[in-house]
């Protein structure tokens, strides 16, 4: 009676609930496939993060003495697809069962579903433990909530987990310190990412993208991603010191040519399982609880794991396979192809979010939301390919996470279920957090002349194009009364502004205007 547990690139975590019940005869499979690597244009270091862990994870395994199939890309016998790996392996081995930890995806999790219907062999499906709220504690907190919001969900994991609890009070005396945490950067020292050196594994890694994915977005030159286990937690430690204490602060931050500023780049490590959200946490605290941080920063860092990512992860798991459909404002509008090619647009603000992700694979949470994720909403491009982009981009987009942050936060597709009010902005937003705006072509002051920024005329075209969908949301009402404020011809023009970019952008992939001097850079 011997078993193979099938262990996904996202799975690379020693305490898997899937492992935790082998036997030690049992046996694991791995596989680097084709399907997973191509299903979007991933960024090439995503797949090259993906390949590298899951190489490293085979080793740890091995080390520990467990058998370990792995099927790297380039095997002859590569059937390149996760479920036919699967049949393949069972053919060969003839394992009694099969056991697998819940994907992270919704469309894998359905083909194991069907792999399970039709073969006669048992393929157990266990929950991934990996997260604070299961299933089940989630559908309780959906329960009779009419308009589930984070911040309820939030208080409540706090209160069931004890973190940065003084017994029934919230440490610090308040739940929640945003307020603190929206300050413009003026300068200074910024640490710079913690880097390694590539190994063996990685650096062959890195040729085989290189080679098999050459027409995939991205680049591999700029590295900062955490491959093992032991690489993670020096991340973890350098970022407690380094960046912590002024992540509150400027948490909002956006500053050209900072990529990183105090954020602290573990989204990958802890989706990839190389650490788990509670020891995140539990190291922010004790710098709190030992004085190497303040509050501010320590509670607006923990919300975002035990808040908002587990928070975006239950809603994912709630309402697919129906969420992806959503398109609650008709967004349909080709997402323009500068998202691909920072050169082909002059706003500065998008020039450096697209250039940071297709350095990076990163982007910092409010480049993703108020910068790519703001220009999508304000001129309506198609939920569909801006979804897909966020999942091709990052190392760290995995469709439970991206999802609910793209079309439900960034595009309130969702009808308002991820977000009460749309987070839609002008460039006076952009202007006020960051020193884009500064070195920019277009006038962030204006708002209907030829140079105006785009952000402009599109944000007042886009709450006039909603206006009446809009106008039930009492936290609109303050944005609305000044639209209607607006002068008539200004707002025709302003609308006129709006289409003609449109049109040009649509026509040239590119907002150049035709007479603009200079290059674009
Ligand atoms: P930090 O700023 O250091 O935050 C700490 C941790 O909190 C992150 O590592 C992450 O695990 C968690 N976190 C923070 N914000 C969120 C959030 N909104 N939802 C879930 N977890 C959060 N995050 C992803 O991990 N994968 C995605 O594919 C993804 N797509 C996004 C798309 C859009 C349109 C937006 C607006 C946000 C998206 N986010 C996504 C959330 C967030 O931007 C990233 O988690 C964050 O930028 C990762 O960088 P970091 O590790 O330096 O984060
Ligand atoms: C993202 C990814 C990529 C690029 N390649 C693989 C792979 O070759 N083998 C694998 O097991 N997993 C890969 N992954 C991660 C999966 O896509 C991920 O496990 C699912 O999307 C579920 O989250």
């Amino acid at each position: 009676m011997t078993r193979c547990c099938l262990i996904l690139g996202d799975q690379l975590s020693t305490d898997l609930s899937a492992l935790q019940i082998l036997e030690p005869q049992d046996a694991v499979l791995m596989a680097e496939v084709w399907s997973e690597a191509t299903y979007v244009n991933h960024h090439k270091q995503k797949i090259a993060l993906i390949f590298s862990a899951m190489r490293h994870f085979r080793d740890v395994l091995r080390r520990s003495g467990r058998t370990v199939h792995y099927v790297a890309l380039d095997d002859t016998d590569n059937t390149q697809d996760l479920i036919t790996e699967i049949e393949r392996t069972q053919h060969a081995h003839q394992f009694s069962g099969w056991v697998v930890t819940e994907p992270g995806e919704w469309r894998l999790k359905a083909a194991l579903e069907a792999l399970r219907a039709r073969v006669s062999f048992p393929v157990e499906v266990l929950e991934d433990s990996r997260f604070f709220a299961s299933h089940e504690r989630f559908a309780a907190f959906l329960s009779g909530r009419k308009q589930p919001r984070m911040e309820h969900f939030y208080r409540a994991m706090r209160k069931e987990t004890g973190l940065l609890m003084d017994g029934s009070e919230p440490a610090g005396g308040q739940w929640n310190f945003d307020h603190d945490n929206r300050k413009k950067f003026s300068g200074g020292a910024l640490p710079a990412p913690l880097t390694w050196p590539n190994d063996l594994i990685t650096s062959e890694v890195k040729s085989l993208v290189e080679l098999r994915f050459a027409d995939h977005f991205g680049s591999l030159d700029h590295w900062f991603w955490p491959v093992t286990r032991d690489q993670a937690l020096q991340a973890l430690e350098y970022f407690i010191s380094e960046r912590l204490p002024l992540f509150g602060d400027f948490q909002d931050a956006l500053v050209a040519e900072q990529d990183t500023l105090f954020h602290s780049l573990l989204s990958t490590s802890m989706h990839l399982g190389l650490l788990s959200p509670l020891e995140v946490c539990v190291a922010a605290e004790k710098a709190y609880r030992e004085g190497q941080a303040p509050i501010n920063a320590v509670e607006g860092f923990i919300r975002q794991i035990l808040g908002w990512r587990e928070y975006v992860r239950g809603l994912y798991w709630a309402y697919m396979p129906e969420y992806k459909k959503r398109n609650g404002l008709n967004a349909d509008w080709p997402l323009p192809a500068f998202y691909w090619d920072e050169k082909l647009t002059d706003m500065r603000c998008l020039k450096e979010a697209v250039r940071n992700t297709r350095e990076h694979a990163y982007a910092h949470h409010i480049q993703r939301l108020m910068v790519t994720g703001n220009f999508a909403l304000i001129s309506g491009c198609r939920v569909s390919d801006v979804t897909e982009w966020y999942l091709a981009v990052y190392a760290d987009a995995f469709e439970w996470v991206e999802l609910p942050n793209t079309l439900g936060m960034a595009l309130f597709a969702d009808d308002g279920l991820m977000g009460s009010k749309p987070y839609c902005a002008s460039g006076k937003y952009i202007d006020r957090m960051s020193n884009y705006c500064k070195g920019c072509v277009y006038s962030v002051k204006s708002v209907d002349t030829a140079d105006a920024c785009p952000m402009n005329y599109l944000y007042w075209d886009f709450l006039a194009t909603h206006r009446d969908v809009f106008s039930n949301n009492p936290r609109m009402a303050m944005v609305l009364k000044n639209l209607d404020r607006m002068d008539a011809e200004k707002l025709t023009r302003v609308r006129q502004l709006a289409e003609a970019f449109k049109a040009r952008v649509e026509a040239t992939g590119s907002d150049r205007q035709p007479d603009t001097q200079g290059p674009l850079l």
